[in-house]
Parts: C-alpha cells; sequence; structure tokens
C-alpha cells in the first residue's frame, strides 16, 4: 500500500513537477531574450531606440509600441503620419492598429489631420467597446479625445512625390515595376541622410515580464484610392498578438495580406510548432501561390517573435529589412526571401 502511495507520488510528481520545473529553467534561463523589440524597415532602428526606454524599465510591451510610434509619426518630413504619401485625390489617410498582451485590439483606418493615429487605435481599443473606427468617425472620436486637428496640406517630401506622380497619373495597386528594376521592389523614397523611407511602420515587443505587444502604423499605400484600407488597420492581417504564442507584424502589398489574413496565420504556423522565420516563409509561399504569375510584382515581407524572444523574417522580393534591438544586439536584419530581385533591382 505505501509502496502504491509512493508510486503515485512518483507519477504526480512526473507528470506535473518535470514540466514545471523544466519551464521554470527555461523562464529564468538564457533561451528567453527580453526585452526585445522589433520594428519594421531601415527606420526600425530609431523607432527601436525611442521605444527602449520603456522596455528597459521593465515597463509594457505596449507603452514601448506607442513610445516608437510617436517617434517616427512625429517625423513629419516622412512617410509614415502626416507626412506621408496621399491617396489618388491628395489626401493623406493613415492607418494604424494595436494589439496588446490580454488580445485587446483598436484600429483606426482613413484617419486624416491627425498627427498620432496609433494612440487613437489605443485609445478605442482601451475606452470603448469598438475595435476600428473610420474616417470621419475615427476623426470626430480623436479630437473628442484631445488630439488636436493640425496640417492640412501636404509635407515638402511628399508634395514632390504627388507631383511627380501626377504627371502620369498611373493608379497601380502593385507596385511599379519600373520603378522596381531602379531601385528595388516597393522602393522607398530616401530620407535626407539617405536612409531608405517607407511609409508603414510595424511595432512587435517582447517585454521583460514576458508579455507581448504590438502595433502597426502607417501612411498606407502611396496614391491609392480614397477611401481604400490596407492591412495595418486590419487585426490578424497587418498585426496579430497571442501572449501564448507570439506576435507578428508585415509590409508590402496590404491587398495580399489581407486576403491570407496574414500575420494571423503566421501565429498560427508558430503555435504549431514552426520557428518565426518558417512560419513567416509558409504564409508568404501562400501569397505567391494565389498570385500564380503576379507574384513577382508583388513585395509582401512579415516578421515574427515567438515568446522566448526568438524572431525571423520573410519576404517574397530581396529588399524587406527590419531592426531588433534586445540587451545583446542593436541591429538591422535584412530578411530571408523568396525572388532575388532582377539585377538593377
Ligand atoms: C499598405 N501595407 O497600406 C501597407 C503599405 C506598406 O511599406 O507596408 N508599405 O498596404
Amino acid at each position: 500500500m505505501a509502496q502504491s502511495i509512493d508510486r503515485r507520488k512518483f507519477l504526480y510528481f512526473s507528470a506535473f513537477t518535470f514540466p514545471l520545473f523544466s519551464f521554470n529553467k527555461i523562464d529564468e534561463g538564457q533561451a528567453i531574450t527580453k526585452p526585445i523589440i522589433i520594428s519594421t524597415w531601415e527606420e526600425g532602428k530609431n523607432v527601436n531606440a525611442a521605444a527602449w526606454d520603456v522596455l528597459q524599465k521593465k515597463g509594457r510591451a505596449l507603452d514601448a509600441i506607442e513610445a516608437g510610434a510617436k517617434y517616427i509619426e512625429n517625423k513629419i518630413s516622412c512617410c509614415v503620419g502626416l507626412g506621408g504619401n496621399p491617396d489618388r485625390d491628395g489626401m493623406v489617410t493613415l492607418d494604424a492598429c494595436v494589439m496588446d498582451e490580454h488580445a485587446n485590439c483598436g484600429a483606426v483606418a482613413g484617419l486624416e489631420q491627425i498627427r498620432h493615429p496609433l494612440s487613437v487605435a489605443r485609445k478605442i481599443m482601451e475606452t470603448t467597446p469598438h475595435v476600428l473606427l473610420v474616417g470621419n468617425g475615427a476623426q470626430q472620436f480623436a479630437i473628442e479625445n484631445g488630439f488636436k486637428k493640425e496640417l492640412a496640406g501636404l509635407s515638402e517630401a511628399a508634395a514632390k512625390e504627388y507631383k511627380k506622380w501626377l504627371q502620369k497619373n498611373e493608379y497601380q495597386p502593385i507596385i511599379n515595376i519600373e520603378n522596381n528594376k531602379q531601385n528595388g521592389p516597393f522602393a522607398p523614397n530616401v530620407f535626407d541622410d539617405g536612409t531608405p523611407n517607407h511609409d508603414t511602420m510595424g511595432m512587435i515587443a517582447l517585454d521583460a515580464n514576458g508579455n507581448l505587444s504590438g502595433g502597426v502604423t502607417t501612411s498606407g499605400m502611396a496614391f491609392k484610392l480614397h477611401g481604400r484600407v490596407g492591412d495595418s488597420a486590419v487585426i490578424g492581417a497587418g498585426l496579430f498578438v497571442d501572449n501564448e504564442v507570439g506576435a507578428a507584424t508585415s509590409s508590402g502589398v496590404g491587398e495580399e495580406v489581407i486576403r491570407v489574413c496574414g500575420t494571423h496565420l503566421v501565429i498560427e504556423y508558430i503555435r504549431t510548432g514552426y520557428s518565426p522565420e518558417q512560419a513567416c516563409k509558409k504564409v508568404v509561399q501562400r501569397i505567391i501561390k494565389r498570385n500564380p504569375g503576379k507574384a513577382q510584382q508583388l513585395q509582401v515581407g512579415f516578421v515574427a517573435i515567438n515568446k522566448k524572444g526568438e524572431f525571423g523574417a520573410y519576404s517574397i522580393q530581396e529588399g524587406f529589412a527590419y531592426a531588433v534591438k534586445s540587451n545583446r544586439e542593436d541591429k538591422i536584419y535584412a530578411s530571408k526571401f523568396f525572388f532575388k530581385t532582377p539585377a538593377g533591382g
């Protein structure tokens, strides 16, 4: 009898204590990199720097994401936020979203004349029963909540780009192939210091408490139809966070990301055991499969992180980049990709 109690105790310990013990071991060991923040494109390095103070002080990932977004949205001379390229009709319309460790989420789409769309998205998440507000309603909500209406016109850089675009006035929802050949896929403008300048900033972070959050802020695809909403305002497309699994964000042609619920799918692949890079690759391959004969004219990139702080990215074409900051590194990585860009591009 005593023997069987001991045996039962042993089984109890094997079933619960050992896995718990090994979980604790991972939790306290070096296998987990935290805090860590990952932001899209080369400019992500400065965004990470702006967000780092919060993470270093053991703050919440969501607060770090908002700090990073504010930095880039304040850079009115560039392409994210009010300084971004306008739509086909000359209006700058902003999309943004956030998601936190409790699976709360908020988003805005087609928001005009408000400097910090990601903060408005957060406000929607935290103070309303809704997830997504659009257009005039989103602007009205922002103003009611203390955000100022500003800058009706275009930034100098955007005015120049728009004037150039108006000469041909070709509405092209996919990448301009000529531009692609000259400058690379989804060719960005460049900052005065020569840094490539994209119109979307996606951010994902794991904080010191092991919690994940993410955010995206964008002026959307340049010269889009007025009223067009991209993946950056769509939870599960441009951003998805599952605090048990990981977080992912995307950049590129938003329509293609929406068609496959891109970042949600990345997280589901991570859930089933794929590494962040493999998961991003699976979703890129699915987009390629859904676009026979057209995929080489598209650019979409995903970047993801799992609960251990392991990260990876994959894009359709060469040229997608992301920046990583942790206590171990502060680097810009080139994403792995499916198609090597043709010579000259
Ligand atoms: C969009 N995904 O509006 C955005 C564009 C983007 O770098 O990512 N540009 O479809």
